[in-house]
């Protein structure tokens, strides 16, 4: 790997993190990810985000980031990706700049935007087979203006705008990406730094739309201690919560397989947002429920894999 292109948090003064006045929290997954995800891309990276978290990393004069940070519209980062990409390959037709000073074209988005308000502007990226890496951090609520629901929260996940628990079910991006017939997708943690740097080093040296989707433990909207976030990730692994998988050449191959896997209410447990699972009474045909759905899924991966 190369030398660190977003440098370790702690390495920066104050008013780096901050973001001139603005803080992140403690302990966040996304962050977690997101500083592995740019060790890997470098600083020769121009990233177009959508409001979110992760906004706050770049307000300017202060950024950790050595490369270009574009911010744009909700619902329009991939529309921008494409505006970045024709315009560096404009320069790059004309001469007016060395192929050496070309750079990678990321969108940075969270959940809200990546399952929800971007996914149409997504679509046409990848019908269009713009060339671009759009990474997601996968926090499953709209966490920036206090953890609402999104389209990626999981079934039964208590939100600012579900206090008994979400009635609906997490959608599947991973799945919508493979449909589209992308150059590459796949789903990482933070937790998992060396499986996620493998895939992050396939997904930049390919061409074309590809999706790195990293869940993204939130201690502030998930309810959890910050100093738990990596054992938070490594039991949404363990437990089958999140299959760690890739789709290239055409085919879905799952890079971890955990045998035998933690029951899903170890991953729950510990999480504020379904505390009601467990008080004041035990919920025990939702818990069955929802280990139910994780079963199936990997009783699906194991007959297809005995082919
Ligand atoms: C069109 C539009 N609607 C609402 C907002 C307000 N808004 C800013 S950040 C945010 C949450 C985005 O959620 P997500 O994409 O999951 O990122 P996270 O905040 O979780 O990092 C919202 C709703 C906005 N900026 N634009
Ligand atoms: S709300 Fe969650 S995702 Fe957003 S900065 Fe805080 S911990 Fe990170
Ligand atoms: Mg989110």
């Amino acid at each position: 790997m190369s030398e660190s292109a977003f440098r370790r948090m702690s390495d920066l003064p104050s008013t780096h993190l901050l973001g001139g006045g603005t803080a992140m929290c403690a302990g966040c997954g996304g962050l977690q990810a997101v500083q592995q995800i740019y060790d890997v891309l470098g600083a020769k990276t121009v990233f177009v985000n959508a409001a979110g978290c992760m906004t706050l990393l770049s307000i300017y004069p202060f950024t950790p980031f050595r490369g270009s940070f574009l911010y744009t519209a909700m619902a329009s980062a991939p529309a921008g990706a494409q505006g970045v990409r024709d315009a560096l390959d404009l320069l790059l037709r004309k001469q007016r700049m060395p192929a050496e000073e070309d750079l990678r074209v990321v969108v940075l988005t969270g959940d809200g935007a990546a399952y929800g308000m971007g996914l149409s502007a997504t679509s046409g990226a990848i019908d269009r087979g713009l060339d671009f890496l759009y990474v997601c951090y996968d926090n499953e609520g709209y966490g920036n203006t206090g953890q609402q629901t999104s389209p990626a929260t999981p079934h039964a996940a208590r939100t600012a705008t579900d206090a008994a628990g979400y009635a609906g079910t997490k959608k599947d991006l991973f799945a919508i990406w493979v449909a589209n017939r992308p150059e590459y997708a796949a789903t990482v943690i933070g937790a998992e730094p060396l499986d996620l740097a493998r895939k992050l080093e396939k997904a930049r040296d390919l061409r074309g739309p590809r999706l790195v989707l990293a869940l993204a433990p939130c201690p502030t909207g998930w309810g959890f201690d910050p100093r738990e976030t990596a054992e938070i990730g490594r039991l949404a692994v363990r437990t089958g919560i999140w299959p760690l998988k890739e789709f290239v050449d055409g085919r879905i191959v799952h890079t971890r397989v955990r045998r035998p896997r933690l029951a899903v209410e170890e991953y729950l447990r510990p999480q504020e947002r379904f505390a009601h699972l467990f008080e004041p009474v035990r919920q025990q045909a939702e818990l069955d429920a929802i280990q139910a759905r994780v079963d199936a899924y990997w009783a699906e991966v194991e007959q297809e894999e005995r082919g």
